[in-house]
Parts: C-alpha cells; structure tokens; sequence
C-alpha cells in the first residue's frame, strides 16, 4: 500500500499576508546571524521583501507576548521567532527558556497563528555560534523554511 500517495503536506508557497519575524536582541551578534538566515530563506521560497517585518524585544523571555499581540492583529500569516538563550551564561537559564518555548506554543495554541521556534538553547557560545550559520546549519533559515510549511498546511486543514 502506498501510505506516502494518502499524506496531505504543506507545500512552501509564500502566503497573501505578511510574516512576522520576532526577534531578540540579547546575544545580538548570534540572533542577527538566525534574523539573516530566516529573511533569506523567506525571499528564496517566494516571500516579497516588503512582505516581511521584525519586531526586536530585549530578550528570549519577551518572545511570547510580542508573538501573541501580532497574531491577534489578524495582519500575519505566521510569525518566525529567533533568539539565543546559553545556559552558561546566565543561573536563570531555565527561566528563561522554558517559558520562552511554552510562551510561544501557548500564542500559537490560543491564537492558531503558526509560530516556528527559532531560538537557539545551548551550552555554550560556540554551540549557538555553530547553529547560526558556522558549521551545523542555520537554525533561523529552518524556522522560516518550516514557518512557511506550517502556513501551508493549516490552510489546507481550516480549508
Ligand atoms: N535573554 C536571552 O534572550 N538570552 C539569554 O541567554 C538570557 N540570559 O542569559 O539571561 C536572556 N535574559 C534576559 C531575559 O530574556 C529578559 O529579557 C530579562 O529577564 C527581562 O525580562
């Protein structure tokens, strides 16, 4: 039986509306590497470039509120999120990233705009630098890539 023919997948294409990019400006330098891979990725798939705007916040922990007022503008399609959180920077580490990851799953949840998880939570700086572009990929570039699948697909469920 060929299973893969009944699979009903989001495609890549760039949607009507905008995309919102919210990303922090702590550890600056790395999050600008996560902003540059996600805003090319997005042109690459088709994304105008007047179609995509960011929105800075102090920190990983202000992610979700940001998140959660843009979707309930009802203006985006989804929103990408970036940020670096290294536990050896800070004792307050889980605080930060926990709810940070549960923030935006929780906008997502209550507002059924798609958000893609692009921040980065490593030991050390030369993990983040790594997943910023250096040698293990570009972790912005994959949310927005997997942002746009997201779109695609919940617009064929709530079709
Ligand atoms: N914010 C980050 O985005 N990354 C971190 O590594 C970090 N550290 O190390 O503490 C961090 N802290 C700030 C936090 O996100 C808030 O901006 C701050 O607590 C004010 O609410």
């Amino acid at each position: 039986m060929d299973l893969k023919s009944r699979e009903i997948n989001g495609t890549f294409n760039a949607p009507s509306k905008n995309i919102a990019i919210v990303a922090s400006r702590f550890n600056e330098f790395i999050v600008d590497r996560l902003i540059s891979g996600a805003f090319d990725s997005l042109l690459r798939y088709g994304v105008k470039n007047d179609k995509i705007e960011i929105f800075r916040v102090p920190g990983a922990y202000e992610i979700p509120i940001a998140c959660q007022s843009l979707a309930k503008t009802g203006r985006y399609a989804g929103i990408v999120t970036l940020g670096v959180v290294i536990r050896g920077e800070t004792t307050h580490f889980d605080y930060v990233a926990g709810p940070c990851a549960n923030g935006i799953l929780q906008a997502q949840l209550s507002t059924n705009i798609p958000m893609t998880f692009g921040v980065l939570t490593t030991e050390n700086i030369e993990q983040a630098v790594a997943r910023a572009g250096a040698t293990a990929g570009n972790k912005g570039s994959e949310a927005a890539v997997g942002l746009l699948e997201m779109i695609n697909l919940l617009g064929k469920i709530n079709d």
